[in-house]
């Protein structure tokens, strides 16, 4: 037999869902794009099913090891907008705690940009030896659990969303670094983009929340009313039932539909040391129930201050 069919050859491959509602741990897979075309469709099909899918023992993955992991996933590697990839990688963005990398509030990861990833596929270098877990919530649940005339409200409405949210707000326990940092890097360019509260998800159908921490307002509502509505559909996204936690070991590597999930780092660690690595996979743009395209525009920090 070849090289290239012992790669191809089926994986005997366990999916065991780790909550009611969403999250799968998948055993008995060695990720890598070579896998045969049958673990790979297993693999798509409880990642859209389950949300989020954790693997255990993946010690075989360097960066570029997982950077090819988007294959797997239906696209290619994206780098992070506006933060620099992780020394020596293409794609890799790296949150080490000891570099304010701590992302502790509840988002879907750069909804700034209209085409948001995805997919993000997250592996575990350093792991405290308690605390430092990850959350996720489902946000297809979350729209079923709502009243049928929450469901037609969300329907309609849409928000902007932009880099440039209230950090300081979202994130009252960020240290001096993390603020400096997160104004410096994190919104060198400020993106801000249009989409719809309900987002048809393009591969199941499903109708999901799009909410989380980059959302600035709720169009068409006064400040105070866009925050109070935030608060009521942003809590049946995150409703304990609707999550899964997992926790984390070196080596494990999870994967989450960024399309139908948020996800929460859990900041309880002080200062012991954690790393993780992700990369994203493209994505595309977003469609309301009506069949409407969400919208972005971009400025220039420079742009924004001389507004
Ligand atoms: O640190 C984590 O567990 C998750 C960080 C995060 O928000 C991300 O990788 O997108
Ligand atoms: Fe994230």
């Amino acid at each position: 037999m070849s090289a290239a069919q012992a790669l191809s050859v089926p994986q005997t491959i366990e999916i065991v869902p780790v909550a009611g509602r969403i999250g799968a741990e998948i055993r008995g897979v060695k990720l890598s794009p070579e896998l045969d075309a049958g673990t790979v469709q297993a693999i798509r099909a409880a990642w859209l099913k389950h949300k989020v899918i954790f693997f255990r023992n993946q010690h075989h993955l360097d960066e570029a090891g997982q950077e090819a992991l988007t294959s797997l996933f239906g696209g290619p590697p994206v780098a992070h907008p506006t933060v620099p990839v992780s020394s020596g990688t293409r794609y890799i963005l790296e949150l080490d705690s000891r570099h304010g990398g701590r992302a502790n509030s509840w988002h879907t990861d750069v909804t700034f940009v209209d085409a948001y990833p995805r997919a993000s596929i997250l592996r575990a270098l350093v792991v405290p030896p308690s605390g430092g877990d990850t959350v996720w919530a489902n946000t297809a649940t979350a729209y079923e659990d709502l009243s049928p005339s929450l469901r037609e409200l969300a329907d309609k409405l849409w928000a902007l969303h932009s880099n440039e949210y209230d950090y300081a707000a979202r994130r009252p326990d960020a240290t001096l670094e993390e603020r400096q940092r997160y104004h410096e890097v994190f919104t060198s360019t400020v993106y801000e983009t249009e989409h719809p509260l309900v987002r048809v998800h393009p591969e199941t159908g499903e109708r999901t929340l799009l909410l989380g921490h980059f959302v600035k307002k709720i169009l068409g509502l006064s400040s105070h009313d866009s925050a109070q509505l935030f608060q009521v559909f942003q809590e049946h996204v995150t409703r304990l039932e609707n999550t899964v936690r997992w926790r984390w070991a070196v080596g494990d590597v999870a994967v989450w539909d960024n399309r139908a999930t948020q996800h929460y780092a859990v900041n309880d660690y002080g200062d012991q040391h954690r790393v993780v690595r992700r990369v994203t996979v493209d994505g595309d743009v977003p469609v309301s129930v009506d069949g409407r395209r969400s919208v972005s525009r971009s400025r220039t920090a420079r742009q924004v201050a001389a507004a």
